[in-house]
C-alpha cells in the first residue's frame, strides 16, 4: 500500500480528536417505544454465548487449565509456578474484565458526574492476591490451584510488583483507587505506564546503594492491564504560537507523538464496580518523524522517534526534590494533555455545553505534577471550542483541585520559563496572561504593595525565571488541600498564606490521608483478619468497608482468652517476617525479640539518622552493662528497608552506616541476643505487606512540621504495632484516635524548629555540650568502629554543622522514648491491651472515609452503583 502525502499538512493543527471505540462506552439505541434494540445478529444467540464471573471451583479450574492450554501454550508436563501462576492470573483478569465491561457501559449510559485522579505515580504492588480478596473469590481459587498441584502461596510469590511510585505519594493514589471502586463512585486513575518503575536496590559489601533498572513488563505480557490500541491522541512539543484575534492562537509545527492507553483494572471490594487507572504509553506519530524524513534527514528522523518513545520509559525516582530536567517536563505536559483529551472527548459524547464542564467533570490534581492541566484546559477551551477567557477560566478554576504534599521548599516545583517557552510555547503564553489578569486582582485588593506582587506572582525573577507550580496550581483550583491536619494549616500559614489572605480561607482545607484496609489489614495480615471477624460476628465484607466498626474490639483487650489470640497472631506474623529474611538473605532474626521498624524512602529529615544512632547509643550502652544487667534488658531487633535517590549523597551514607553498624553488632556474641539490625534491601509494597504486621513498634521520627502526613504509621497502627513518633503529620491525629497513651511521642514541636535553626544558625553550641552522649556516638562512627570513619565525614558534618533536621535537639527525649518503650514491653499484658486499643480506634484512617470526603465536599459526585 501506498499513500501519498500533502506536504503542506506537515506539522499543521491537530485533526479533530475522535477515535473508534471498540470494547466499552457503547451504549444501546432504542426503537419509538422506548425499548433498547439488539446492536446487530441474533440476540438470542449472542446472550448464549455470555459469560460470567466464575465462582465454582469446577469452572474455575476450567479456566485456569484452558488458558495454560491456548493463552500459554502449555501442558501439565511442562508448567512451573510461573506459567501457573499465568493462567491463574488471565483467569481472574477474564472476570476483572467481564465486572470492569459493565461498569464502564454503566458509567456511560448514566453519564454521572465524574472524578478524574491525576497522578504521575501509582505504586500499586501486586495485583493477584487484592484481586481474589475484593472479588470474594480467593478460597475457591486457592481449592482449584491445590487440585491442579501447585501451592498459592508460591503463585502469588510469582507476581512482579507493579512499581510505578517513589514511596507515599504513589501508594495514596492506590489506596484511593481501591476505595474509590469500593465505594461505587465513578473515578478513573490517569497516569503513565512507565517501561521501568522505580529502580531496583542491591547492596554492596561495603554498604553501598547500588540501583539496577526494573524492567517490570520484560517478563512478556502483564494481566493486569487492557492495551487499548484504539484509544490514541496525538500530542504536540516545540514549534511555534501564533496569536490570533479574540484571544486564540495557533500552535503549529514542532515534534508530535502519539500517546497509547492502557487500562488497568481496578475492583472494588465485594462490589461489581469495577474502574479504570488509563496509563499512557508514548510512541513516534507515524514510525518516525516525517518533518525529518522529507528533508532528507533520515537520522534525526530515526533519533526523534526514539525520543518519542523516551518519553514514557522511565519513572523518576527523585522523592521531595525537583530537577528542571526537560524530560520529566515532556513527562508532564504528555501525561496532562492525553488524559484531558480523553475527558473532554467523553464529556462531548454526553452532548452538553462546556458551560456544564464542571457539572460533569472533576479533576483532582495529585500534587503539583499535574499542574500544565490547567493552562492546557485553557488552551483547548479557548483555541480549539473557541470560548472567550473568562468563561474558560471559570470553568477550569470549577473544575480542577489541588492536593498540596509537602512544605519542603526542595519540593516545590518550579520549571525555568526559557525551557517552558521552548518546549510549549501556547502554554507559557497562557500562563502570562493568567498572571497578568491575577496580579492586577491582587493590586487592586492590596494597592501599592509590590512585596506581595512579587511573592505571588506566577513567575519568580532571577536567572533564569521560574515558573512556580504550586502557585498556579492553587489559583486555577477550586479547593486547596493538605493530607493531615498540621500539614494542611501549615499549608495555609507557609507557603500560601499570601493567597489565603487574597482568596479566603473557605478555599483552603484538609482531608486526611488514608489507606486501604483490604491491602494493608486483609489481604497481609490474613489471620488477625479472620479474628476480628470471628470476634465482631460479622462477615470481613462488612468491616473492611466500615472501618469504625473495628471500636467493637475495645472490650474484648480485657480479655484474656482475646488477648491471647492476638499475641500468637503477632507472632506467627514475626515469625513469617524471620523466615522471609532467612530465605532472602540466609540471616537467622531472634523471633522473641521486640521488632522495631522504619521502613521509608531515605530522607534526611525522615531520620534514618536518628535512628542509626539511637541503635549504636544502645549498643555502647549494652557493653557497658555487666552480665547481670543485661540479664534485665529488653531484646530488641531493629529493621531498616527504604531506598535513596540515586544522587542523594548523604541519604546513601545513611544507609551504608545502617549496613556497616549492623554487621559490626550483629557480630558481637556479648550482644547480639540483646539487639540485631537488619537493613533489609529493595523496599517493595510487597515487602511493607511482611513487614507491617510483624512490628512490635515502628519509627515515624521527622523533624516536626516536615512529614505532611505519613501513611505507613496507619498501616502499622491499624496492625497493631505501636508508634514512636516526633508531633508530625498523621502521627498527631493517630495519637488522638488512640489515645496519647497508647503512643511514644518525643522531640520537638513545630513551632520551635524555626528559632532553633536560627540558633544553629547564629549561636552554635558544640555538641559536646550540646548532647554529650551523641557526641559519643559520633565520635565512635568518626574512629572508625563501623569502618573507615572517614567515609561518613560528610554525614557526622550535616549534624555538627548547621544540624539543619535538629538531630542534637532531639536526640535525648529520643533515647528517653525508647527507653519507655522497653520499659513498657515489660508488663506483657498491658503492652497487648494497647496494641489491641491502638487496631480498634484506626478506623478514621480508611482510605474509603478520606475519598468520600473528596467526593462529598470537592468533587461533588456519588456512588453508581453497578446492579
Ligand atoms: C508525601 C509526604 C508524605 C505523605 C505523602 C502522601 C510527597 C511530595 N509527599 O508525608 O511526604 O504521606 O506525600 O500524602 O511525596
Amino acid at each position: 500500500m501506498t499513500s501519498v502525502i500533502d506536504p503542506k499538512t506537515i506539522g499543521k493543527p491537530v485533526r479533530p480528536r475522535r477515535h473508534v471505540r471498540t470494547l466499552t462506552g457503547y451504549t444501546p439505541e432504542t426503537d419509538e417505544s422506548g425499548k433498547e434494540k439488539w446492536p446487530r445478529g441474533d440476540e438470542k444467540t449472542w446472550k448464549e454465548g455470555f459469560r460470567s464471573v466464575n465462582t465454582e471451583v469446577p469452572s474455575i479450574t476450567k479456566s485456569i487449565v484452558n488458558h495454560v492450554q491456548t493463552s500459554l501454550a502449555r501442558q501439565a508436563y511442562n508448567l512451573d509456578d510461573l506459567g501457573a501462576y499465568q493462567a491463574a492470573a488471565l483467569s481472574v483478569r477474564d472476570d476483572l474484565i467481564l465486572n470492569w465491561n459493565e461498569t464502564q457501559m454503566h458509567y456511560t449510559r448514566k453519564a454521572p458526574k465524574r472524578a478524574y485522579y491525576l497522578s504521575l505515580e501509582f505504586l500499586m504492588g501486586r495485583t493477584f492476591d487484592n484481586a481474589l480478596l475484593n472479588l470474594g473469590l480467593k478460597e475457591q481459587y486457592r481449592e482449584g490451584i491445590t487440585k491442579l498441584g501447585f501451592n498459592m502461596e508460591d503463585l502469588l510469590e510469582q507476581e512482579r510488583d507493579a512499581a510505578l511510585g517513589n514511596g507515599g505519594l504513589g501508594r495514596l493514589a492506590a489506596c484511593y483507587l481501591d476505595s474509590s471502586a469500593s465505594q461505587e463512585l465513578p473515578v478513573w486513575g490517569y497516569g503513565l505506564r512507565y517501561q521501568y518503575g522505580i529502580f531496583q536496590q542491591l547492596i554492596s559489601p561495603e554498604g553501598q546503594q547500588l540501583e539496577q533498572p526494573d524492567p517490570w513488563l520484560a517478563g512478556g505480557e502483564n494481566p493486569w492491564e487492557l492495551p487499548r490500541l484504539d484509544v490514541t491522541y496525538e500530542v504536540r512539543f516545540y514549534g511555534t504560537a501564533e496569536r490570533l484575534p479574540e484571544g486564540r492562537a495557533l500552535w503549529q509545527g514542532g515534534q508530535e507523538v502519539l500517546a497509547v492507553a492502557y487500562d488497568v483494572m481496578v475492583p472494588g471490594c465485594y462490589t461489581k464496580n469495577t474502574n479504570n487507572l488509563r496509563l499512557w504509553e508514548s510512541k513516534p506519530k507515524r514510525g518516525f518523524d516525517l518533518n525529518s524524513f522529507n528533508a532528507g534527514d533520515y537520522e534525526h528522523a530515526v533519533e526523534s522517534s526514539n525520543s518519542a518513545a523516551a518519553i514514557t520509559s522511565v519513572l523518576y525516582p527523585n522523592d521531595h526534590t525537583t530537577f528542571g530536567k526537560e524530560l520529566r517536563l515532556k513527562q508532564q505536559y504528555f501525561w496532562t494533555a492525553a488524559s484531558l483529551a480523553d475527558i473532554v472527548r467523553r464529556f462531548k459524547n454526553i452532548g452538553k455545553p462546556f458551560s456544564a464542564f464542571p457539572d460533569y467533570v472533576a479533576i483532582q490534581l495529585n500534587d503539583t505534577h499535574p499542574t500544565l492541566a490547567i493552562p492546557e484546559l485553557m488552551r483547548i477551551l479557548i483555541d480549539e471550542e473557541e470560548i472567550p477567557w473568562g468563561k474558560a477560566w471559570d470553568i477550569v478554576t470549577n473544575t480542577v483541585f489541588y492536593t498540596n504534599h509537602t512544605v519542603l521548599p526542595e519540593a516545590l516545583e518550579k520549571w525555568p520559563v526559557p525551557l517552558m517557552e521552548h518546549l510549549l510555547p501556547r502554554h507559557m503564553q497562557i500562563i502570562y496572561d493568567i498572571n497578568l489578569f491575577f496580579l492586577q486582582a491582587v493590586e487592586k485588593k492590596f494597592p501599592g504593595d509590590r512585596d506581595r506582587l512579587a511573592r505571588m506572582s506566577l513567575i519568580e525573577e532571577g536567572f533564569p525565571k521560574q515558573v512556580r507550580m504550586a502557585h498556579l496550581a492553587c489559583i486555577g483550583s477550586r479547593k486547596v488541600n493538605g493530607v493531615a491536619e498540621l500539614h494542611s494549616e501549615l499549608v495555609r500559614t507557609t507557603i500560601l498564606k499570601d493567597f489565603v489572605e487574597f482568596e479566603g480561607p473557605s478555599k483552603f482545607s484538609n482531608v486526611t490521608n488514608g489507606i486501604t484496609p483490604r491491602r494493608w489489614l486483609d489481604q497481609c495480615n490474613p489471620e488477625l483478619s479472620a479474628l476480628i471477624s470471628k470476634t465482631l460476628k460479622v462477615d470481613k465484607s462488612v468491616w473492611l468497608k466500615d472501618l469504625d466498626k473495628l471500636k467493637e474490639l475495645l472490650p474484648y483487650a480485657e480479655d484474656a482468652g482475646f488477648r491471647k489470640e492476638w499475641a500468637a497472631i503477632k507472632q506467627r506474623n514475626k515469625e513469617r517476617l524471620a523466615h522471609h529474611v532467612q530465605t532472602t538473605l540466609g540471616l537467622t532474626v531472634n523471633t522473641h525479640a521486640m521488632f522495631d521498624v522504619q521502613i521509608k524512602r531515605l530522607h534526611e529529615y525522615k531520620r534514618q539518622t536518628l535512628n542509626i544512632l539511637g541503635v549504636i547509643h544502645r549498643y555502647l550502652t549494652l557493653k557497658q552493662m555487666t552480665a547481670a544487667e543485661r540479664k534485665k534488658v529488653n531484646p530488641r531487633v531493629v529493621f531498616f528497608a527504604g531506598k535513596a535517590a540515586p544522587g542523594y549523597y548523604i541519604a546513601k551514607l545513611t544507609i551504608r552506616l545502617i549496613v556497616n553498624a549492623a554487621r559490626i553488632i550483629n557480630a558481637d556474641p556479648e550482644t547480639r541476643d540483646l539487639l540485631t539490625v537488619y537493613f533489609l534491601p529493595d523496599y517493595s509494597v510487597s515487602l511493607a505487606e511482611v513487614l507491617i504486621p510483624a512490628s512490635d513498634i515502628s519509627q515515624h521520627i521527622s523533624t516536626a512540621g516536615t512529614e505532611a502526613s505519613g501513611t505507613s504509621n496507619m498501616k502499622f497502627c491499624l496492625n497493631g504495632g505501636l508508634l514512636v513518633g516526633t508531633v508530625d503529620g498523621a502521627n498527631i491525629e493517630i495519637a488522638e484516635a488512640v489515645g496519647e497513651n497508647n503512643v511514644f511521642f518525643f522531640g520537638h514541636l513545630t513551632p520551635a524548629v524555626e528559632d532553633l535553626r536560627y540558633q544553629h544558625m547564629y549561636h552554635p553550641v558544640p555538641v559536646e555540650e550540646k548532647c554529650p552522649p551523641l557526641a559519643k556516638v559520633l565520635d565512635c562512627v568518626a574512629s572508625g568502629m563501623f569502618g573507615d570513619g572517614g567515609v561518613y565525614e560528610p554525614l557526622l558534618n550535616t549534624i555538627r554543622q548547621h544540624d539543619y533536621y535538629l538531630i542534637t535537639e532531639d536526640f535525648e527525649s529520643y533515647i528517653g522514648a525508647l527507653a519507655m518503650v522497653d520499659q513498657a514491653y515489660l508488663d506483657k499484658e498491658e503492652w497487648i491491651k494497647k496494641s489491641i486499643r491502638t487496631t480498634a480506634n484506626m478506623g478514621k484512617f480508611s482510605s474509603d472515609r478520606a475519598i468520600l470526603e473528596y467526593a462529598e465536599s470537592f468533587w461533588n459526585i456519588e456512588p453508581v452503583k453497578v446492579a
